[in-house]
């Protein structure tokens, strides 16, 4: 309007958080030995920040599989919603699905143990059965998951979020489906989406900040913010620090690297 009345463009202003420091944190996998890094960066930064109103941390979901601490990582994310200094936002990846799933399907073990559900079994102290085939070994194996699990996870694991919007952001574990308005996205797009969403050039109604597809460097264009950086296998865990100056990367980094 203003560009219209004084036939200039005027800067534009950077996409608004509504006043609030929100981090976004990608896909943690069994890392907790890159997880307590970044946290302890994020604490340092929210110190030099000052902010007026309790920051925001949104996690995006793949706390679970591959690297070797699923478990203690959800203890970890437990005891900082407890601690309060954060509002804790914790969305629904595809690996929390695939374990709830597992939860209630012994047949689903051997698909799960495909993508890291081992590592996750063995986090919570139970032994993956020995040959994946074998469905009265599974059985076991999820009965005796059913009976460690503590009830403070399952209700965690039951009650994640599929989306979060703050001001001009939406946060989402995977992606959205382009063209379909955020209102009537899926869980199964939510969850999974890759290329449709990572290649796609349509104007989506918030910046989607996401993880789900693992890249080398941090994806910041206008459109999105991707920042999962392959904990699992890099131990490089990546934050997006938001607010309504811009973004910043935030990095933690386990001292060793491979999973
Ligand atoms: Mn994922």
């Amino acid at each position: 309007m203003f560009s219209r009345l004084f036939g200039r463009k005027i800067p534009q202003a950077p996409p608004s958080t509504g006043g609030r420091l929100v981090y976004a944190i990608g896909d943690i996998h069994g890392r907790l030995d890159a997880f307590e890094p970044l946290l302890h960066t994020i604490a340092q930064d929210v110190l030099a920040s000052a902010p007026s109103e309790r920051p925001m941390l949104v996690l995006l979901g793949d706390y679970v599989d591959r690297g070797p601490a699923s478990a203690q990582v959800i203890d970890a994310i437990l005891a900082l919603q407890a601690e309060a200094a954060f509002e804790v936002r914790a969305l629904k990846g595809n690996h929390e699905e695939a374990l709830l799933q597992f939860r209630d399907e012994p047949g689903f073990g051997q698909t799960w143990v495909e993508h890291g559900g081992s590592a996750t079994l063995a986090s919570y102290g139970v032994q993956p059965p020995a040959t994946r085939t074998d469905p009265e070994a599974w059985e076991t194996a999820r009965l005796a998951f059913g009976k460690v699990l503590p009830p403070a996870h399952t209700h965690f694991y039951e009650t994640l979020e599929l989306m979060l919007t703050v001001g001009d952001y939406a946060f989402v574990h995977a992606g959205v489906r382009p063209g379909v308005p955020l209102a009537r996205q899926v869980e199964r797009d939510l969850l999974w989406i890759r290329a449709e969403f990572l290649q796609s050039t349509a104007k989506f109604e918030k910046i989607i900040v996401h993880g789900h597809t693992p890249m080398e460097e941090p994806q910041i264009t206008g459109r999105r913010i991707g920042v999962d950086t392959g904990a699992y296998a890099t131990g490089l865990l990546t934050a997006v620090r938001l607010d309504d100056s811009g973004h910043r990367i935030l990095q933690g980094r386990a001292v060793r690297s491979a999973a």
